[in-house]
Protein backbone atom coordinates (compact mmCIF):
# COMPACT_ATOMS: atom_id res chain seq x y z
CA UNK A 1 0.00 0.00 0.00
CA UNK A 2 1.68 3.72 -0.35
CA UNK A 3 0.97 6.34 1.63
CA UNK A 4 -1.39 9.55 1.27
CA UNK A 5 -0.41 12.47 3.57
CA UNK A 6 -2.64 15.65 3.10
CA UNK A 7 -1.23 18.56 5.09
CA UNK A 8 -4.69 20.65 4.87
CA UNK A 9 -5.65 24.26 6.50
CA UNK A 10 -9.28 25.44 6.63
CA UNK A 11 -9.52 29.35 7.47
CA UNK A 12 -12.84 30.51 8.45
CA UNK A 13 -13.03 34.67 8.74
CA UNK A 14 -15.43 35.34 12.03
CA UNK A 15 -19.29 35.28 11.00
CA UNK A 16 -18.66 32.70 8.50
CA UNK A 17 -19.06 29.08 8.59
CA UNK A 18 -17.85 26.34 6.20
CA UNK A 19 -16.32 22.74 6.31
CA UNK A 20 -14.12 20.61 4.52
CA UNK A 21 -13.87 17.32 3.52
CA UNK A 22 -11.67 14.53 1.98
CA UNK A 23 -13.50 11.83 -0.33
CA UNK A 24 -11.55 8.98 -1.76
CA UNK A 25 -12.96 6.33 -4.44
CA UNK A 26 -16.58 8.25 -3.57
CA UNK A 27 -16.54 7.42 -0.10
CA UNK A 28 -16.41 10.47 2.81
CA UNK A 29 -13.02 9.73 4.89
CA UNK A 30 -13.10 12.84 6.81
CA UNK A 31 -14.69 15.71 7.57
CA UNK A 32 -14.11 18.71 9.61
CA UNK A 33 -16.93 20.15 12.40
CA UNK A 34 -19.18 22.87 10.39
CA UNK A 35 -17.95 26.41 11.38
CA UNK A 36 -14.42 25.09 13.19
CA UNK A 37 -11.22 26.42 11.77
CA UNK A 38 -8.61 24.08 12.09
CA UNK A 39 -5.72 22.54 10.12
CA UNK A 40 -4.07 19.16 10.44
CA UNK A 41 -2.27 16.30 8.62
CA UNK A 42 -4.55 13.25 7.02
CA UNK A 43 -2.92 10.16 6.40
CA UNK A 44 -4.37 7.61 5.06
CA UNK A 45 -2.85 4.16 3.01
CA UNK A 46 -4.14 2.95 -0.45
CA UNK A 47 -4.09 0.21 -2.17
CA UNK A 48 -2.05 -0.22 -5.54
CA UNK A 49 -4.65 0.72 -7.77
CA UNK A 50 -5.95 3.46 -9.02
CA UNK A 51 -7.55 6.41 -6.58
CA UNK A 52 -10.05 8.86 -6.93
CA UNK A 53 -8.93 11.45 -4.28
CA UNK A 54 -11.55 14.36 -3.78
CA UNK A 55 -11.07 17.65 -1.49
CA UNK A 56 -14.16 19.90 -0.65
CA UNK A 57 -14.80 22.83 0.86
CA UNK A 58 -18.88 23.67 1.73
CA UNK A 59 -19.51 27.57 3.25
CA UNK A 60 -22.54 28.05 4.72
CA UNK A 61 -22.39 31.33 5.85
CA UNK A 62 -19.44 34.23 4.98
CA UNK A 63 -20.81 37.39 6.93
CA UNK A 64 -17.54 37.21 8.16
CA UNK A 65 -15.57 36.77 4.66
CA UNK A 66 -15.25 34.00 2.16
CA UNK A 67 -13.52 30.84 4.14
CA UNK A 68 -10.91 28.97 1.87
CA UNK A 69 -8.90 25.46 2.30
CA UNK A 70 -5.17 25.10 2.02
CA UNK A 71 -3.59 21.86 0.86
CA UNK A 72 -0.17 23.11 1.56
CA UNK A 73 1.15 19.65 1.10
CA UNK A 74 0.01 16.36 -0.62
CA UNK A 75 2.18 13.29 -0.84
CA UNK A 76 1.31 9.96 -2.46
CA UNK A 77 4.48 7.70 -2.13
CA UNK A 78 7.05 9.96 -3.94
CA UNK A 79 4.65 11.85 -5.75
CA UNK A 80 4.01 15.50 -4.83
CA UNK A 81 0.57 15.85 -5.79
CA UNK A 82 0.60 20.11 -5.25
CA UNK A 83 3.86 19.86 -7.49
CA UNK A 84 1.87 18.53 -10.27
CA UNK A 85 0.30 21.75 -11.07
CA UNK A 86 -3.01 22.67 -11.50
CA UNK A 87 -3.61 20.27 -14.56
CA UNK A 88 -3.88 17.72 -12.01
CA UNK A 89 -6.97 19.24 -10.44
CA UNK A 90 -10.29 18.67 -11.94
CA UNK A 91 -12.90 21.62 -10.82
CA UNK A 92 -16.23 20.31 -9.85
CA UNK A 93 -18.92 22.90 -8.25
CA UNK A 94 -19.04 26.48 -7.65
CA UNK A 95 -15.98 28.80 -7.15
CA UNK A 96 -12.11 28.90 -7.19
CA UNK A 97 -9.21 25.91 -7.46
CA UNK A 98 -5.90 27.26 -8.27
CA UNK A 99 -2.05 26.98 -7.34
CA UNK A 100 -1.01 29.78 -4.91
CA UNK A 101 2.44 29.99 -4.30
CA UNK A 102 3.35 26.42 -3.25
CA UNK A 103 -0.30 25.04 -2.43
CA UNK A 104 -3.46 24.43 -3.60
CA UNK A 105 -6.37 26.87 -2.88
CA UNK A 106 -9.99 25.94 -2.70
CA UNK A 107 -12.52 28.56 -2.18
CA UNK A 108 -16.45 29.51 -2.95
CA UNK A 109 -19.15 31.53 -2.00
CA UNK A 110 -21.93 31.02 0.58
CA UNK A 111 -24.45 28.08 0.20
CA UNK A 112 -21.89 26.01 -2.50
CA UNK A 113 -19.09 23.68 -2.65
CA UNK A 114 -16.40 23.46 -4.26
CA UNK A 115 -14.47 20.32 -5.02
CA UNK A 116 -11.03 19.58 -6.54
CA UNK A 117 -10.52 15.83 -7.84
CA UNK A 118 -7.73 14.18 -9.09
CA UNK A 119 -6.39 10.67 -9.75
CA UNK A 120 -3.61 8.76 -7.69
CA UNK A 121 -2.20 6.86 -9.99
CA UNK A 122 -1.72 2.74 -9.90
CA UNK A 123 1.31 2.19 -7.83
CA UNK A 124 3.92 -0.89 -7.30
CA UNK A 125 3.22 -3.80 -4.90
CA UNK A 126 5.41 -4.40 -2.09
CA UNK A 127 6.45 -8.28 -0.84
CA UNK A 128 3.74 -9.08 1.63
CA UNK A 129 0.24 -9.42 0.04
CA UNK A 130 -3.02 -9.16 2.34
CA UNK A 131 -6.29 -9.12 1.44
CA UNK A 132 -10.23 -10.10 3.34
CA UNK A 133 -13.60 -10.00 2.31
CA UNK A 134 -15.80 -7.02 4.16
CA UNK A 135 -19.24 -6.04 4.76
CA UNK A 136 -20.95 -3.18 6.25
CA UNK A 137 -24.41 -2.45 7.16
CA UNK A 138 -25.01 0.96 9.05
CA UNK A 139 -26.12 4.04 8.98
CA UNK A 140 -25.08 5.77 5.82
CA UNK A 141 -22.34 8.21 6.40
CA UNK A 142 -22.44 7.87 10.00
CA UNK A 143 -21.50 4.48 11.27
CA UNK A 144 -18.46 3.28 9.80
CA UNK A 145 -16.51 -0.10 9.10
CA UNK A 146 -13.10 1.13 9.23
CA UNK A 147 -9.64 -1.08 8.56
CA UNK A 148 -6.40 0.49 9.84
CA UNK A 149 -2.72 -1.10 9.12
CA UNK A 150 -0.64 0.26 11.75
CA UNK A 151 -2.81 3.21 13.48
CA UNK A 152 -3.40 3.90 9.20
CA UNK A 153 -6.61 4.19 7.68
CA UNK A 154 -6.97 2.16 4.90
CA UNK A 155 -10.75 1.66 4.31
CA UNK A 156 -13.76 3.08 5.40
CA UNK A 157 -16.95 2.46 4.37
CA UNK A 158 -21.03 2.84 5.76
CA UNK A 159 -24.41 2.39 4.30
CA UNK A 160 -24.75 -1.16 2.49
CA UNK A 161 -21.49 -1.98 1.24
CA UNK A 162 -19.51 -5.04 0.36
CA UNK A 163 -16.22 -5.86 -1.59
CA UNK A 164 -12.75 -7.43 -1.70
CA UNK A 165 -10.13 -5.57 -0.20
CA UNK A 166 -6.38 -6.13 -1.60
CA UNK A 167 -3.46 -4.67 -1.49
CA UNK A 168 0.57 -5.12 -0.63
CA UNK A 169 2.61 -4.41 2.67
CA UNK A 170 6.67 -4.44 2.73
CA UNK A 171 7.49 -7.79 4.69
CA UNK A 172 8.17 -6.36 8.12
CA UNK A 173 5.11 -6.35 11.30
CA UNK A 174 2.30 -5.17 10.57
CA UNK A 175 -0.45 -4.55 12.58
CA UNK A 176 -4.74 -4.65 10.67
CA UNK A 177 -7.68 -3.27 12.49
CA UNK A 178 -10.69 -3.64 11.71
CA UNK A 179 -13.31 -1.77 13.23
CA UNK A 180 -17.12 -1.12 13.49
CA UNK A 181 -17.92 2.50 15.15
CA UNK A 182 -20.76 4.72 15.49
CA UNK A 183 -22.01 8.12 16.42
CA UNK A 184 -23.74 8.95 19.07
CA UNK A 185 -27.19 8.91 17.71
CA UNK A 186 -29.38 6.22 15.00
CA UNK A 187 -29.03 2.87 13.76
CA UNK A 188 -29.88 1.50 10.45
CA UNK A 189 -29.84 -1.40 8.59
CA UNK A 190 -28.07 -4.10 10.37
CA UNK A 191 -26.03 -2.11 12.29
CA UNK A 192 -23.05 -4.47 11.88
CA UNK A 193 -19.95 -5.18 10.16
CA UNK A 194 -18.44 -8.46 8.25
CA UNK A 195 -15.13 -9.73 7.86
CA UNK A 196 -14.22 -13.05 5.93
CA UNK A 197 -11.20 -14.75 4.14
CA UNK A 198 -8.36 -12.46 5.28
CA UNK A 199 -5.52 -14.02 4.13
CA UNK A 200 -1.95 -12.39 5.25
CA UNK A 201 1.25 -13.62 2.90
CA UNK A 202 -0.91 -16.79 1.91
CA UNK A 203 -2.02 -17.52 5.38
CA UNK A 204 -5.49 -17.71 6.29
CA UNK A 205 -5.90 -15.57 9.71
CA UNK A 206 -9.25 -17.19 10.51
CA UNK A 207 -8.55 -20.78 10.94
CA UNK A 208 -8.60 -20.70 14.61
CA UNK A 209 -11.24 -18.04 14.57
CA UNK A 210 -10.43 -15.50 16.95
CA UNK A 211 -8.06 -17.04 18.77
CA UNK A 212 -4.38 -15.45 17.44
CA UNK A 213 -6.13 -11.97 17.43
CA UNK A 214 -6.71 -9.13 19.86
CA UNK A 215 -10.35 -7.85 20.86
CA UNK A 216 -11.81 -4.60 21.91
CA UNK A 217 -13.67 -1.29 21.83
CA UNK A 218 -16.69 -1.42 24.19
CA UNK A 219 -18.13 -4.54 22.93
CA UNK A 220 -15.57 -7.71 21.39
CA UNK A 221 -16.73 -8.78 17.94
CA UNK A 222 -17.55 -12.54 17.78
CA UNK A 223 -17.12 -15.59 15.63
CA UNK A 224 -19.61 -16.47 13.74
CA UNK A 225 -20.07 -18.94 10.25
CA UNK A 226 -15.92 -18.48 9.24
CA UNK A 227 -16.80 -14.45 9.71
CA UNK A 228 -15.65 -11.52 12.35
CA UNK A 229 -18.78 -9.65 13.20
CA UNK A 230 -18.58 -6.10 14.66
CA UNK A 231 -21.53 -4.51 16.31
CA UNK A 232 -22.06 -1.94 19.08
CA UNK A 233 -23.97 0.81 20.47
CA UNK A 234 -24.04 4.13 19.78
CA UNK A 235 -21.28 6.15 20.92
CA UNK A 236 -19.29 3.00 21.07
CA UNK A 237 -16.76 0.64 18.77
CA UNK A 238 -16.01 -2.83 18.15
CA UNK A 239 -12.48 -4.45 16.87
CA UNK A 240 -10.59 -7.08 15.96
CA UNK A 241 -6.64 -6.79 15.05
CA UNK A 242 -3.89 -9.70 14.42
CA UNK A 243 -0.46 -8.42 14.46
CA UNK A 244 1.71 -9.92 11.08
CA UNK A 245 5.71 -10.98 12.14
CA UNK A 246 7.84 -11.99 9.60
CA UNK A 247 9.95 -14.95 10.02
CA UNK A 248 13.51 -14.60 10.25
CA UNK A 249 14.92 -14.36 7.04
CA UNK A 250 18.62 -16.82 6.23
CA UNK A 251 21.10 -14.52 6.01
CA UNK A 252 21.89 -13.38 2.45
CA UNK A 253 25.50 -14.51 0.99
CA UNK A 254 27.07 -13.07 -1.66
CA UNK A 255 29.19 -15.70 -2.05
CA UNK A 256 28.72 -19.59 -2.91
CA UNK A 257 28.55 -22.31 -0.28
CA UNK A 258 31.58 -24.46 -2.11
CA UNK A 259 34.58 -22.59 -4.59
CA UNK A 260 36.91 -23.89 -6.30
CA UNK A 261 40.63 -22.53 -6.09
CA UNK A 262 43.39 -23.64 -8.82
CA UNK A 263 47.20 -23.27 -8.12
CA UNK A 264 50.09 -23.59 -10.07
CA UNK A 265 53.73 -24.64 -8.58
CA UNK A 266 52.14 -23.89 -5.13
CA UNK A 267 50.51 -20.34 -6.01
CA UNK A 268 46.82 -19.51 -6.54
CA UNK A 269 46.15 -18.59 -10.12
CA UNK A 270 42.74 -16.87 -11.57
CA UNK A 271 44.28 -17.75 -15.09
CA UNK A 272 46.87 -19.87 -16.82
CA UNK A 273 48.94 -19.65 -19.32
CA UNK A 274 50.77 -21.74 -21.58
CA UNK A 275 53.11 -22.59 -24.35
CA UNK A 276 51.51 -25.06 -26.17
CA UNK A 277 48.37 -26.78 -25.18
CA UNK A 278 49.16 -30.17 -25.60
CA UNK A 279 50.11 -30.90 -21.98
CA UNK A 280 49.61 -29.10 -18.98
CA UNK A 281 48.17 -29.34 -15.47
CA UNK A 282 46.79 -27.27 -12.55
CA UNK A 283 46.22 -28.49 -9.05
CA UNK A 284 42.69 -27.08 -7.72
CA UNK A 285 41.41 -27.08 -4.27
CA UNK A 286 37.89 -27.50 -3.30
CA UNK A 287 36.54 -25.31 0.23
CA UNK A 288 33.30 -25.03 1.33
CA UNK A 289 32.06 -22.14 3.40
CA UNK A 290 30.56 -22.70 7.29
CA UNK A 291 27.95 -20.29 8.08
CA UNK A 292 28.72 -20.48 11.63
CA UNK A 293 32.38 -19.79 11.70
CA UNK A 294 32.26 -17.75 8.53
CA UNK A 295 34.85 -18.83 6.94
CA UNK A 296 36.07 -20.95 4.13
CA UNK A 297 37.67 -24.78 5.20
CA UNK A 298 39.15 -27.45 3.02
CA UNK A 299 36.57 -30.21 2.09
CA UNK A 300 37.17 -33.59 0.50
CA UNK A 301 34.60 -33.29 -2.49
CA UNK A 302 32.42 -36.57 -3.41
CA UNK A 303 33.49 -36.28 -7.35
CA UNK A 304 35.65 -33.95 -8.97
CA UNK A 305 36.30 -33.83 -12.81
CA UNK A 306 37.64 -31.30 -15.42
CA UNK A 307 37.43 -30.46 -18.91
CA UNK A 308 38.66 -28.30 -21.38
CA UNK A 309 36.79 -26.20 -23.54
CA UNK A 310 36.92 -23.49 -26.59
CA UNK A 311 34.41 -20.63 -25.91
CA UNK A 312 32.47 -19.55 -28.95
CA UNK A 313 32.49 -15.81 -28.86
CA UNK A 314 29.68 -15.66 -31.83
CA UNK A 315 27.26 -18.60 -30.09
CA UNK A 316 28.23 -17.90 -26.93
CA UNK A 317 28.79 -21.48 -25.99
CA UNK A 318 31.50 -23.36 -24.39
CA UNK A 319 32.51 -26.66 -26.36
CA UNK A 320 33.88 -29.40 -24.78
CA UNK A 321 37.57 -30.50 -26.30
CA UNK A 322 38.85 -32.89 -24.00
CA UNK A 323 38.29 -34.55 -21.00
CA UNK A 324 40.89 -33.91 -17.78
CA UNK A 325 42.72 -36.54 -15.93
CA UNK A 326 41.96 -36.10 -12.20
CA UNK A 327 44.42 -37.08 -9.38
CA UNK A 328 43.82 -37.07 -5.68
CA UNK A 329 46.88 -36.18 -4.21
CA UNK A 330 47.15 -36.79 -0.19
CA UNK A 331 48.26 -33.09 0.68
CA UNK A 332 44.14 -32.99 -0.15
CA UNK A 333 44.37 -31.18 -3.58
CA UNK A 334 43.57 -32.46 -7.15
CA UNK A 335 45.93 -32.35 -10.35
CA UNK A 336 43.75 -32.14 -13.47
CA UNK A 337 45.73 -33.13 -16.11
CA UNK A 338 45.05 -32.40 -19.91
CA UNK A 339 46.45 -33.80 -22.73
CA UNK A 340 44.64 -32.11 -26.12
CA UNK A 341 45.66 -30.91 -29.06
CA UNK A 342 44.00 -27.73 -30.25
CA UNK A 343 44.88 -24.46 -31.86
CA UNK A 344 46.48 -21.62 -29.90
CA UNK A 345 43.67 -19.31 -28.47
CA UNK A 346 41.70 -18.62 -25.14
CA UNK A 347 40.29 -21.96 -23.14
CA UNK A 348 38.44 -22.85 -20.16
CA UNK A 349 39.25 -25.51 -17.49
CA UNK A 350 36.14 -26.30 -16.54
CA UNK A 351 35.82 -28.11 -13.47
CA UNK A 352 32.96 -29.41 -11.44
CA UNK A 353 33.29 -30.00 -7.76
CA UNK A 354 30.07 -32.18 -6.18
CA UNK A 355 29.90 -31.84 -1.89
CA UNK A 356 26.70 -33.16 -0.74
CA UNK A 357 23.79 -31.79 -2.74
CA UNK A 358 26.06 -28.74 -4.03
CA UNK A 359 27.67 -29.15 -7.95
CA UNK A 360 29.73 -26.09 -8.27
CA UNK A 361 31.10 -25.19 -11.60
CA UNK A 362 34.05 -23.14 -12.55
CA UNK A 363 36.26 -22.29 -15.35
CA UNK A 364 39.51 -21.36 -15.21
CA UNK A 365 40.84 -18.96 -18.49
CA UNK A 366 43.64 -20.78 -20.29
CA UNK A 367 45.56 -18.75 -22.86
CA UNK A 368 47.42 -21.15 -25.11
CA UNK A 369 49.96 -19.20 -26.61
CA UNK A 370 51.30 -20.38 -30.31
CA UNK A 371 53.24 -23.94 -29.92
CA UNK A 372 56.95 -23.46 -30.78
CA1 LIG B 1 -25.57 6.23 13.92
Amino acid sequence: MTLFEVDWELIIPSGSEAYFTIFIDGEIYFQTQNGVEESSTFITLLSEEEHIVDFGLYTDREDGGTPYVKINRAIYGDLDIVAQGIEFWEKSGTGSIEIIENYLKLLTTRFNKIEAIGTLPVSEPKELQISFDWEVSSEFDYDFFEVYVDGMLILRRSGIDYGTFVGTLTNEQHTLRFVYVKDSSVSENNDLAKVSNVLVGGENWLLDGLTSWTTGGDVNPTFEEGQIVLACDDDQSSWAERTYVPVPQEPELDIANVRIKYFQDGRQVSQVSIEALDTFFVDSTVEVFDPDSEGWSSVVPSQVFGEIERYDDESGVFDKIANSFVFEHPDGYYRLLQKCNAPPGTYYLKTTARVGDITQIERLKIKAKVNI
